[in-house]
């Protein structure tokens, strides 16, 4: 059926984008197209995944200890040949790699940007057809052009990051950006391998009424986010209560429909996570960004806004509550009450 409108292109609008920064020189726009390209061959290989021998482990373990899913590795290869031919960026950081990749061409020591990602998102989720996700976080570098990226380029509070976005591979595949004016979403249509406008200013329900928590480590939860649980699950009509409970597995999945309809994600610190699960530079920054251009909040559970918080190490993990305004507050209060 011939479409009754042409809506706009995920590249006229990050070039009209530019377009509001005068001394903008189109390196972060030519950066932000060439993740469009490089999420969609991932995307690709994600759709096929049960088809081809890219499912299953690779037998190999990651910088976390997690065993490497095939898709895994190609997203990370993918995104780290695309971003090592660019001219933007001189180096990254990814989850699948235990240092920082410094790509060596003179070319791309001339980058002025460095990238921080966790290519494919969620991977457990990959051999049961549930969606997952690549998050990145883009800095300018504040090592010197002409010389290899340095580990301090990566170690960069959030709020110094230039864009963030993610890519969820879903029922739909969608590419959530900001610059930090606002946040916009582009649903890619499969059949001429094109980003279309979909979701423009992108503003966040506040309160929501979904919460989203991995239940299972009930016990081991700090006080303040049982008594959380326990407030969400109680019958009081005036404030929307009992919440429901929603939890993928997949921060990506989770925060995209929380971001939408409204909500909160917590991955607190657990027995097997004493620090928090999520990393701070290539999760929890990326989407701290995006939740508060979208006029949520995002803390540590200690009162600490995750985008001031100083990475200390490229993998270092965070207690990460992400969403409403007024339920991130009131898990808060939660937690400065009950220490
Ligand atoms: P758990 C996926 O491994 C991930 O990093 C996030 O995408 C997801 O929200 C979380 O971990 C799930 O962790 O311990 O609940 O399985």
């Amino acid at each position: 059926m011939a479409r009754k409108f042409r809506a706009q292109t995920l590249g006229e609008f990050i070039v009209k984008q530019q377009n509001a920064f005068s001394y903008a020189t189109g390196d972060l726009t030519r950066l932000l197209t060439h993740i469009g390209i490089a999420s969609r061959i991932v995307n690709r290989e994600v759709n096929m995944a049960g088809l081809v021998d890219i499912l299953g482990e690779t037998g190999k373990e990651n910088i976390q200890g997690e065993t490497v899913k095939k898709l895994d590795v190609f997203a990370n290869e993918q995104f780290k040949a695309i971003l090592g031919s660019s001219i933007e960026v001189c180096g990254l950081a990814t989850e699948e790699e235990k240092d920082v990749v410094s790509f060596e061409s003179d070319l791309s020591k001339q980058g002025k940007y460095i990238v921080c990602m966790d290519p494919l998102d969620g991977s457990s989720n990959i051999d049961v057809n549930v969606s997952i996700g690549t998050i990145f976080s883009i800095y300018h570098r504040i090592s010197e052009t002409g010389n290899p990226s340095v580990e301090e380029d990566f170690l960069q509070a959030g709020i110094k990051q230039v864009a963030a976005g993610y890519v969820l591979y879903g029922s739909s595949t969608m590419l959530v950006y900001t610059t930090g004016l606002g946040v916009t979403g582009f649903t890619l249509d499969p059949s001429i391998g094109e980003y279309f406008l979909s979701h423009y200013q992108i503003i966040t329900p506040d309160p929501g009424r979904i919460y989203s928590i991995n239940e299972g480590n009930y016990i081991n939860f700090p006080m303040g986010v049982k008594k959380y649980i326990k407030y969400c699950q109680e019958d009081d009509p005036s404030t929307n209560r009992p919440y429901s409970s929603r939890y993928i597995g997949s921060l990506v999945s989770d925060f995209h429909r929380n971001l939408l309809k409204g909500g909160i994600y917590i991955y607190p610190e657990t027995t097997s996570h004493p620090e928090g699960k999520l990393r701070l530079t290539y999760e929890c920054n990326p989407i701290a960004f995006l939740a508060e251009q979208a006029g949520g909040m995002a803390t540590d559970g200690q009162g600490n806004r995750i985008l001031e918080i100083p990475p200390e190490s490229i993998h270092q993990r965070v207690p990460f509550f992400v969403g409403s305004c007024e339920m991130v507050k009131q898990v808060e209060y939660f937690m400065k009450n009950n220490p």
